[in-house]
C-alpha cells in the first residue's frame, strides 16, 4: 500500500502543473509522500472548502498552493486550516506573476501563508521548505535532506567551463 501523503499540492488550474511539478519533484527527491490535486479557489469553492477542511484528519501536515492571477487559493487554503501553507505565485501572462506574487503575499495579520518565488524556483523550494518543516521531527528525513543539500554543494563548479 502506497504511504498517506504527507505534504497536499493544490494548485488553482492544471495549467499550473508545469510550475507545480517542481514541489512534487522536489518531494520525489527527499522521498515525502505527497498528493496532488487540481483545487480552485473560484471555479471549485466547494472542493477547496472541503480540501481544507479536511486536511487535517486526513494525516496532511504541510500544504503547498500554488496560483496565478488574483491567486487567492493559498489564502483561502489557510483560512481553513491550521496546517502551514505555502503559497507558489504562478506567473501569469498578463503581468508575468506580479499579481500573483502580490495577491499571495500580503495577507493580512493573523492568517499566515509563507510566500515563496515566482515560478519554478518557488515550487521547487515550496517542496524543500516543506521537507524542511517535516524534518524537524524525522531524523530520516532530516539525513536525506543533508545529503541533498551537500549534493547540491558539491555540484557547484569552482570556475565557469
Ligand atoms: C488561476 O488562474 C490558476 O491558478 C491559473 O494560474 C490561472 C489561469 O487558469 P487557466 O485559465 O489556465 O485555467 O486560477
Amino acid at each position: 500500500m502506497a504511504e498517506s501523503p504527507l505534504v497536499g499540492i493544490i494548485m488553482g488550474s492544471t495549467s499550473d502543473w508545469e510550475t507545480m511539478r517542481h514541489a512534487a519533484d522536489a518531494l520525489d527527491a527527499l522521498g515525502v509522500p505527497h498528493e496532488v490535486k487540481v483545487v480552485s479557489a473560484h471555479r471549485t469553492p466547494k472542493r477547496l472548502y472541503d480540501y481544507a477542511e479536511s486536511a487535517v484528519e486526513r494525516g496532511l501536515k504541510v500544504v503547498i498552493a500554488g496560483a496565478g492571477g488574483a491567486a487567492h487559493l493559498p489564502g483561502m487554503a489557510a483560512s481553513m486550516t491550521r496546517l502551514p501553507v505555502l503559497g507558489v505565485p504562478v506567473q501569469s501572462k498578463a503581468l508575468d506573476g506580479m499579481d500573483s506574487l502580490l495577491s499571495i503575499v500580503q495577507m493580512p495579520g493573523g492568517v499566515p501563508v509563507g510566500t515563496l518565488a515566482i515560478g519554478k524556483a518557488g515550487a521547487t523550494n515550496a517542496g524543500l521548505m516543506a521537507a524542511a518543516i517535516l524534518a524537524t521531527a524525522d531524523d530520516a528525513l532530516a539525513e536525506r535532506l543533508d545529503a541533498w543539500r551537500a549534493k547540491q554543494t558539491d555540484s557547484v563548479a569552482h570556475e565557469p567551463e
